[in-house]
């Protein structure tokens, strides 16, 4: 273990137990980390007794944030802890199952790592309700890797059962989601002032954050959202999500002002794929019908013969003649999905969704033996090996008039999970859970109450698609609308 001549940096560690006397547990990890070199403890939140997220059936966990100062390097630190967690006869043998202590370093001081030994900041701290809510009482400003902070953060997390049992300190300020919840009522009123005042129509994706599709006009798909638009006769479209629905927006509406409250928000996906690689294909096979998702730019449209969705891809290939070749881009996941159903060979580009496509086999193992009661249903981005375990394939639309009709009172969900902020909403008797809580599309959280608010007051950014490219791109989606659409 080494120490540097450098000025200490501050840290935050998540400190959780369900095995053995918890508190003990957590008090002595946090002695032992308080006695490590050139380390002080600094602060420590309130201790809170949780229910458990993911891993095997078991105990509730008791939970807290400390926060250090210390001259260690991030990946001493990590050492240190782990020897801490050893020494408290933590065992590792299933993943997130239960332990006498888990220390994991949430923050550290605006480093940033993504190897596979050290993660920081934390992957999952933004989903986790049992970090957020104590990170929130010694740092609600914090900024995330989302660009929010552990307040706004918090405002947004799926709910989980938890509750504050202690305050050993005594001093700490009693600081909780519902002071943000007040702050947001004011941003949201303000908002549909003046959405109403400058004739804009707001519309959300599924998988935007939950105050956002609180705000907005209509929620839905892409496609959806597009139509909603077009039938409206708002001046100006607010399109919160990521940036080819806007483009497909401005592709199907010209005459709107379409504007992007966040213009970083990509789609990962749709970038797989670019004019030249798509021409390159192409080439090779002359003859093949282009089908591209309507995840994709629209200088990809404008490469493509017809455009689908998620809900209506196996259709589009059965409309394909059957001696004609098909490439189908940029997502290798749904292609396959949707060439098995429609009996189709086709040409798959390799692009994929990378929050759909991490979704495993295990994790639906795992959802059924958690949640046996629970249908699975699952986007057909994820992997054609999740999809064909899953008791329903269905896009986000597809989801919810799937679970409103269906007879099922519980359902585990693969896809983003905004999704399951909008399924409550709209089927508020059923119980949702997650397939995988690591699916997260960073992007798509981007766009934030405060983020909506600034493009209606400064009508900015505009999304605008050059005419030439628009003109070859409508072909395309227009195409897919005649044939029934969705
Ligand atoms: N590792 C990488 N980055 C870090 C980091 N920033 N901090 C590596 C600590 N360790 C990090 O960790 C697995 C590996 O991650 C280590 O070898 C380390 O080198 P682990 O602690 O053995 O495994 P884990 O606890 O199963 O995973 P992790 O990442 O701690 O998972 P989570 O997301 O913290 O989930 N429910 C409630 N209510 N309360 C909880 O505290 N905890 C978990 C664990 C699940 N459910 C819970 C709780
Ligand atoms: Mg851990």
């Amino acid at each position: 273990m080494s120490t540097v001549d450098r000025s200490p940096a501050l840290v935050y560690l998540g400190l959780g137990s369900n095995m053995g006397c918890r508190e003990a547990n957590i008090k002595r990890a946090r002695a032992l980390l308080a006695a490590l070199p050139d380390t002080t403890l600094t602060a420590q939140s309130s201790m809170y007794n949780t229910a458990p997220v993911c891993g095997p059936d078991q105990d509730d966990y008791l939970n807290q944030v400390a926060e250090l100062q210390t001259t260690l390097s991030p990946r001493d630190l990590l050492t240190a802890a782990q020897g801490i967690e050893n020494e408290l006869g933590r065992r590792r043998t299933v993943r997130w199952g239960p332990r006498t202590i888990d220390i994991d370093i949430l923050w550290y001081h605006g480093f940033s790592s993504t190897d596979a030994e050290l993660q920081v900041p934390h992957p999952r701290m933004e989903e986790r309700r049992f970090v957020l809510e104590p990170l929130a009482e010694l740092a609600p400003d914090l900024v995330l890797p989302s660009g929010r902070s552990v307040a706004e953060a918090l405002c947004s997390v799926q709910d989980q059962v938890m509750t504050r049992v202690s305050s050993e300190t005594g001093a700490i300020a009693l600081r909780t989601s519902k002071r943000f919840s007040m702050d947001y009522a004011a941003i949201h009123a303000e908002i549909r002032r003046l959405a109403a005042e400058k004739q804009a129509v707001i519309l959300a994706h599924n998988y935007q954050r939950p105050e956002v599709q609180d705000v907005a006009d209509v929620t839905g798909d892409s496609l959806g959202l597009t139509r909603e638009a077009a039938a409206s006769s708002a001046r100006m479209i607010v399109f919160c999500g990521v940036h080819f629905m806007a483009e497909t927006a401005a592709i199907l509406i010209p005459d709107r002002l379409v504007i992007a409250p966040e213009v970083q928000a990509g789609c990962p996906m749709a970038d797989m794929i670019d004019e030249r690689g798509l021409r390159a294909l192409k080439a090779e096979h002359p003859d093949a019908v282009v089908v591209s998702y309507i995840n994709s730019t629209a200088a990809v449209k404008a490469l493509s013969d017809i455009c689908c969705t998620s809900a209506n891809a196996a259709e589009v290939l059965r409309s394909v003649p059957a001696d004609k070749e098909i490439i189908f881009t940029p997502d290798r996941n749904l292609g396959a999905w949707a060439a098995k159903k429609a009996g189709r060979d086709v040409i798959l580009w390799p692009g994929f969704c990378p929050t759909h496509d991490l979704v495993e086999v295990a994790d639906v193992e795992r959802a059924r033996a958690v949640h046996p009661a629970a249908k699975v249903v699952v986007h057909p981005e994820c992997r054609l090996e999740v999809a064909e375990m899953a008791d329903a394939v269905e896009s986000t639309s597809g989801m919810i008039r799937y679970c409103r009709e269906d007879d099922a009172s519980e359902y585990v969900i693969g896809t983003e999970i905004g999704m399951l902020y909008r399924l409550s909403k709209d089927v508020p008797r059923k119980r949702f859970y997650p397939l995988s809580e690591m699916a997260v599309c960073p992007y798509m959280k981007l766009t934030t109450l405060e983020k909506v608010l600034r493009a209606l007051r400064t009508e900015e950014s505009v999304v605008t698609v050059d005419p030439e490219t628009r003109e070859k791109a409508l072909g395309a989606v227009q195409r897919m609308i005649e044939m029934g659409g969705r």
